[in-house]
């Protein structure tokens, strides 16, 4: 018998949370055969990525995924063989019972924040705190050898690749999300917080020699476009065009539809945590805007990656890579940095495909997670 999973998600802002979760409950399903509860308090954060979602039911069945709603009254319900606590969400009192409660106490693990840190090595799987002899264990995402790896579902860089070799089919995905660039224009996808450093980007890329295609969906960058377009009120489906550059709103897609977008750019500026790992796996540049963290301890994060993404680059690119991805996340000059990247165009495009590849030599996260579980029991 498969062993049966409890996934906790609280919705602490945005879709991260939501969105590692869910793609982790269809992966355990779909490729391991586990049996997948997924608990969410916010049914509408989940709704956002998945719109078949019915805000309104208790439990309800997607994609295989048997999908509750975290009440405030926990109903009294038997634990799983494996608990995972997303991002160290803290499980209702009376689960921690049923847990301690069961005959073969089961596989309690936090699923915490991917970072590049090197001490993450040395966390990863280590005992964190016990509940009546139930042991629980930090279990982290990572890029090194010897972390659990990031989630990716099997084939999806095959599914990837042929997606873009092949023109028909990014045009015609496109055209469904009404996005009809002028030939040779740049695909740009742009997923963010606010930035006061945008407008200095939209600056260079409006006087650009070259056409850019901005493509922006509905979220929390869209006032610093719209502040830079002296607009108001976009929603999905707003064009406008200054000078080189076009800016065109999109909607909210589902995660999978997100996939293809970022396979059609040449540069995806991505944020958080699950859109900056879908960047990666769609082998182009990329620009990451990282979670703000008090005292400014992202800024460590970010440098930890940058550490680790540009090894392999050429000094002069690692340079540039840095100057752009430290200004995005300090909101600073974007116009010099801009240009700097573009002289390393060929290489940082070659490096996104091998970094890709490197990365996925490791197992994914969810491969990690259930050999974790088979090499425990
Ligand atoms: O939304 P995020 O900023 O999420 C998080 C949360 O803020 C969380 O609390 C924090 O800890 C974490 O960041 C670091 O960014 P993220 O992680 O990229 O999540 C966005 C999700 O939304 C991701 O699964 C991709 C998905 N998505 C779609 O499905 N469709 C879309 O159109 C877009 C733009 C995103």
């Amino acid at each position: 018998m498969k062993a049966r999973w409890d996934i906790f998600c609280s919705v602490v802002d945005n879709y991260g949370d939501i969105g590692v979760t869910w793609r982790l409950a269809r992966q355990l399903v779909a490729e391991h055969g586990c049996g997948v509860r997924l608990w969410v308090d916010d049914l509408r954060a989940f709704e956002r990525m998945c719109p078949q979602i019915d805000v309104s039911l208790e439990q309800q069945w997607q994609e295989g995924v048997d999908v509750r709603h975290w009440p405030c009254e926990w109903p009294a319900t038997a634990a799983a063989d494996v608990v995972v606590a997303a991002f160290a969400c803290q499980l209702p009192a009376d689960y921690m019972q049923a847990m301690a409660a069961r005959e073969r106490t089961p596989l309690w693990m936090n699923l915490d924040y991917l970072s590049a840190e090197d001490w993450v090595v040395g966390c990863h799987r280590l005992p964190s705190v016990k509940f009546k002899g139930v042991q629980k264990y930090f279990f982290f995402p990572g890029f090194r050898p010897g972390t659990g790896g990031l989630l990716r579902e099997a084939g999806l860089l095959q599914q990837r690749q042929a997606f873009q070799e092949d023109a028909n089919a990014q045009r015609q995905f496109l055209q469904t999300l009404g996005v009809f660039p002028v030939a040779d224009a740049r695909l740009i996808s742009l997923f963010a917080y606010e930035n006061a450093g945008l407008g200095g980007w939209l600056d260079v890329l409006s006087t650009d020699g070259r056409a850019t295609h901005l493509l922006v969906p509905e979220g929390r960058i869209l006032g610093d476009v719209q502040r830079w377009l002296g607009e108001e009120g976009l929603t999905a489906g707003a064009v406008h065009q200054r000078g080189a550059l076009t800016v065109q709103v999109l909607p909210f897609v589902r995660q999978g539809q997100y996939d293809q977008l970022l396979w059609c750019c040449e540069l995806n500026a991505v944020r958080g945590e699950d859109s900056f790992v879908r960047a990666q796996w769609a082998g182009r540049p990329l620009l990451w805007h990282i979670y703000r963290q008090d005292e400014d301890i992202h800024l460590d994060k970010l440098d930890a990656f940058l550490e680790l993404y540009t090894a392999a680059l050429s000094p002069t690119a690692k340079e540039a890579v840095v100057a752009f991805w430290q200004a995005w996340n300090t909101e600073g000059d974007m116009a010099r940095p801009w240009k700097m990247l573009q002289a390393h165009w060929p290489e940082l495009n070659g490096h996104a495909q091998n970094w890709c590849l490197e990365q996925a030599l490791q197992a994914d996260l969810a491969t990690a997670l259930v050999q974790f579980y088979e090499s425990w029991i």
